[in-house]
C-alpha cells in the first residue's frame, strides 16, 4: 500500500524520492508528493506503530533510499607520528595530502609554516593572519607510515612578489596520473585580509621528489558575482552574496574520472552565514579534459549542502565523499555514480573522526567495502590555535553491535566487533 505525503517533511538526511526534478505538471513550484512504501516489511523494519499516524520522522525514514550498513565505520583515537612529522612546538604542519606509495615509500605533502598566528587587525603586511598563512608545501616520505622523513628543502615555494601565490601556498592534494605527479593547492596573493579572494594553483613533476613546475595562473578562481558593501574589511557585509564559491575556492582535489579530470573543491561564499547546520560551506566540482585544465565549473554546483575539507575517492564506478564538520548533512558518507549527484549512504560517528583527511590511496575501496580506504590515513590535529601537527587515524567497519561473548548476526561483516 502506498500513500502520498508533503515533501516539506523531507530535510536533513531524508532523500525525496522522485522530487529532484519538478514534474511537468509542477511548474508552479508546488511541492511534489513522494510515495511512501508502507509494506508490512518496511513498517516492521522501522518499527512504525501505526501507518495511519506517521510522524514527520517516520515519513522521513520511509523516504530514506539507502539504509544498509556497508558504509558504516567507526574511528579509533588518532595516533602521533614519529620522526620529522612528530609534533614540533613552533611549527605548523597541517592539511596533509593523500598518501601515495612510490618505489616502496609512502609519500605525503602538507602545508608548513612557523611562528605564532597574529590574527587580523594588526599590520597584515607583516603579520601571520592564520596558521595557514605564510605556508609553503613540504614533502615527507616513510617506509611504514609511522616514521616520516621530511625533505630538507621546500617542495613548492611562494611565487615572486606580485604573483597570485606570493603570500601562502597550502592545503595541497596529490594526483598521480600516467607517470606524472600533480599537486593542487590553495593560493593567496598578498595582502591577506578577511576579504581577500582565495584561488587554486597547480604544480607538476615527473617525480614525487620534484622539481615542481608551477602553473603561471590559478587553475580555479572564486565566482565573480558577489558584491561587497562598503570598503571596510568585513566579510559579512555584502550587497549580494553571489554563488556558493564567490569568496574562496579551497581544499582542491583532482580525481581522474570517466576519461576526464574532476576537481572537487570547497566553496566559501561572500557574506557567509551560520545556518541551522552550522557554517554555510558547500562543495563544487570543475571538470577538465586534461590534468592542467582548463577546469570548467559544473552547472550543477554546489554539489553538496554540507561539508568542509574535501575527502573524495573513486569506488564502484562512481565517486564517494566523506562530508564533515559543517552543514546539516555533516558526518555522512555520500556517493554519486556520476560524480555530481551525491546521496547519503551512511552516517559516521562524530567521535574521533578526523578532519582534513589525507586519504591513503594505496588502499583500494571496493563495492563490497566502499569505505575500506579509511583503514588508516593521515589528518591534522590542533595542538593549539597556533600549532597543528599531522597524526595517523585508523578506523574499522562495524556492521553489528554485539555484547562480548554474545552471538553475532549471520553475515556479520565487521572488521572486529567492539563497543565504541
Ligand atoms: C582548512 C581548509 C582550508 C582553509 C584552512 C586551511 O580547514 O578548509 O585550508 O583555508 O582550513
Amino acid at each position: 500500500m502506498k500513500i502520498k505525503v508533503s515533501a516539506f517533511a523531507a530535510i536533513a538526511a531524508a532523500v525525496v524520492v522522485g522530487c529532484n526534478q519538478p514534474a511537468p505538471e509542477q511548474k508552479d513550484n508546488k511541492p511534489c508528493e513522494p510515495e511512501l512504501d508502507l509494506s508490512t516489511e518496511k513498517l516492521d523494519r522501522f518499527g512504525i506503530t501505526n501507518k495511519d499516524y506517521l510522524s514527520a520522522a517516520s515519513k522521513r525514514a520511509l523516504q530514506w533510499k539507502y539504509v544498509e550498513n556497508d558504509w558504516y565505520r567507526v574511528f579509533n583515537p588518532m595516533q602521533p607520528l614519529k620522526g620529522d612529522l612528530a609534533y614540533e612546538e613552533g611549527v605548523v604542519r597541517r592539511d596533509p595530502s593523500a598518501v601515495i606509495q612510490v618505489d616502496g615509500l609512502y609519500h605525503v605533502w602538507y602545508s608548513k609554516s612557523t611562528g605564532l598566528t597574529d590574527g587580523f587587525g594588526g599590520d597584515i603586511e607583516k603579520d601571520k593572519v592564520f596558521p595557514w598563512d605564510r605556508c609553503t608545501v613540504w614533502h615527507a616520505t616513510s617506509k611504514d607510515g609511522w616514521t616520516w622523513k621530511e625533505d630538507k628543502e621546500v617542495a613548492v615555494p611562494l611565487g615572486e612578489k606580485g604573483t597570485y601565490d606570493d603570500r601562502s601556498i597550502f592545503t595541497v592534494e596529490v594526483m598521480q596520473h600516467e607517470d606524472m605527479y600533480y599537486l593542487c593547492y590553495q593560493t593567496i596573493k598578498s595582502p591577506y585580509d578577511v576579504r581577500t579572494k582565495n584561488e587554486v594553483g597547480l604544480a607538476w613533476s615527473k617525480s614525487p621528489n620534484g622539481p615542481w613546475t608551477k602553473s603561471k595562473e590559478p587553475i580555479l578562481k572564486p565566482a565573480d558575482n558577489g558584491v561587497w558593501r562598503g570598503e571596510e574589511q568585513n566579510r559579512f557585509n555584502v550587497e549580494k552574496k553571489g554563488d556558493f564559491d564567490s569568496h574562496k575556492v579551497h581544499d582542491p582535489c583532482i580525481i581522474p574520472f570517466n576519461g576526464k579530470f574532476y576537481l572537487y573543491y570547497k566553496g566559501e561564499q561572500m557574506g557567509e552565514e551560520i545556518l541551522f547546520g552550522g557554517r554555510q560551506i558547500r562543495h563544487g566540482v570543475a571538470v577538465a579534459d586534461n590534468p592542467k585544465g582548463p577546469y570548467i565549473k559544473s552547472k550543477y554546483n554546489p554539489i553538496s549542502n554540507s561539508g568542509h575539507e574535501i575527502c573524495v575517492w573513486p569506488v564502484d564506478g562512481g565517486i564517494a565523499s566523506l562530508v564533515t564538520t559543517d552543514g546539516p548533512e555533516r558526518n555522512t558518507f555520500q556517493f554519486a555514480k556520476d560524480g555530481i549527484n551525491f546521496e547519503i549512504r551512511g552516517a559516521v560517528k562524530g567521535a574521533n573522526m578526523p578532519h582534513a583527511i589525507g586519504l591513503n590511496r594505496t588502499i583500494e575501496a571496493t563495492a563490497d567495502n566502499p569505505t575500506k580506504i579509511f583503514d588508516w590515513g593521515l589528518s591534522h590535529v590542533y595542538n593549539s590555535w597556533h600549532y597543528q601537527s599531522i597524526m595517523r587515524f585508523d578506523s574499522y567497519r562495524k556492521t553489528s553491535h554485539v555484547a562480548p561473548g554474545a552471538k553475532k548476526p549471520d553475515g556479520d561483516k565487521s572488521d572486529k566487533v567492539q563497543d565504541n
